[in-house]
C-alpha cells in the first residue's frame, strides 16, 4: 500500500500540469538566459520561476517533505523520511531554443528510495507517473517497457556534454550500441527519454552523467514499467550524488552493462 493518497497524487499530477503551462506560455525565454558552471550549462528565469511555483505548492500538499531542485544555490542532504526531488525544466537547452522536448520532473522519495514519481510533457500533453508497487502509466493508461530485443530496438542516448571525457565515451559507447540496434536518437530531456523506454517506444536509455533531479522521478515510472535502470556497471542508484543511467528492457540493459564491466567502462 502506497503511503501517499490518491489526493495527493491527483494534487502533484495536477501541480505538473499547470507548471507546464508556464513552459507552454513562456515568452522571449532568450533573454532570461544565464551560463551556470561548465559548458552547456544554463538556467533561464522560467527553470527559477517554475520551481518556486513548484515548491510552494508541494509545501503545501506534504508539509512533511523536504524540498530539493535543481535551482537552489545549495541542496538539502537526502533526509530520512519524505523529500520531494524537483527538475523546475528538464531540457533546458531544448526550451531555450524552441526546441519543444522539455518535461517537468517530480520526484517523491521516502528515506531514500523512490514512492512517487510525475514526469510532464507539455508540448505534447503526456503525463507519466507511477508510484512503488503500483505500476507505470501515461495520461492514465498502463504502459510497459518494449519486448522487442535490442537488435530490432532504438537506443536513445544523452552526451553529457559538460564532461568531456564523458562525452567521448558516450559517442563511443552511442556507436557500439548503434551497431547493435536498428538506430540511435538524442532528445536532450533525459527524464522525457526514460519514459520513453517505459512506454516502449525505445528498448534503451544511456547517460553518462546525470543528477538526480534528472531521474528521481522517471527511474521509478521505468521499474513500475517493468525494466532496469542502474549505473553503467549495473550499480544500485543513488539519489544524493550525480551518476551515470543505463534504463531499458532487461536485456537490452544487459547488453549495454555487460559491455561496460568487459571494458572496464573505457
Ligand atoms: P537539464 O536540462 O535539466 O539541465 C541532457 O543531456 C540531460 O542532461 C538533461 O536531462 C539535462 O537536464 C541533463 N544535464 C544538463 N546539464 C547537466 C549537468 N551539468 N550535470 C548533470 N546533468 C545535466
Ligand atoms: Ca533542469
Amino acid at each position: 500500500m502506497s503511503r501517499i493518497t490518491e489526493d495527493t497524487k491527483k494534487k502533484i499530477m495536477d501541480l505538473a500540469k499547470d507548471a507546464g503551462g508556464i513552459l507552454l506560455h513562456a515568452q522571449e525565454i532568450e533573454k532570461t538566459v544565464e551560463e551556470k558552471s561548465g559548458r552547456a550549462n544554463f538556467v533561464t528565469a522560467y527553470d527559477k520561476k517554475v520551481q518556486a511555483f513548484l515548491f510552494e505548492s508541494l509545501k503545501e500538499i506534504l508539509p512533511q517533505a523536504v524540498l530539493i531542485g535543481e535551482e537552489e544555490e545549495t541542496h538539502a542532504a537526502l533526509p530520512k523520511g519524505l523529500a520531494f526531488i524537483v527538475d523546475p525544466i528538464d531540457g533546458t537547452t531544448n526550451f531555450m531554443k524552441g526546441y519543444c522536448v522539455s518535461a517537468i520532473s517530480i520526484g517523491l522519495l521516502e528515506d531514500g528510495e523512490p514512492l512517487f514519481g510525475v514526469v510532464y510533457n507539455p508540448y505534447l500533453g503526456e503525463l507519466f507517473h507511477a508510484a512503488r508497487g503500483e505500476g507505470a502509466f501515461c495520461n492514465g493508461k498502463p504502459i510497459h517497457v518494449s519486448p522487442h530485443r535490442l537488435g530490432d530496438g532504438i537506443v536513445i542516448f544523452g552526451t553529457a556534454p559538460y564532461n568531456e571525457e564523458l562525452s567521448k565515451l558516450s559517442f563511443r559507447y552511442a556507436y557500439e550500441m548503434f551497431t547493435r540496434s536498428l538506430d540511435v536518437r538524442r532528445s536532450g530531456s533525459s527524464a522525457i527519454d526514460v519514459c520513453n523506454v517505459a512506454c516502449g517506444r525505445a528498448e534503451l536509455f544511456f547517460e553518462l552523467l546525470l543528477s538526480p533531479w534528472d531521474y528521481a522521478a522517471s527511474s521509478l515510472i521505468l521499474t513500475e514499467a517493468g525494466g532496469v535502470i542502474t549505473g553503467p556497471a549495473g550499480e544500485k542508484l543513488i539519489y544524493d550524488s550525480k551518476m551515470g543511467v543505463i534504463a531499458g528492457n532487461a536485456q537490452a540493459h544487459k547488453i549495454f552493462v555487460d559491455l561496460w564491466q568487459e571494458r572496464g567502462g573505457a
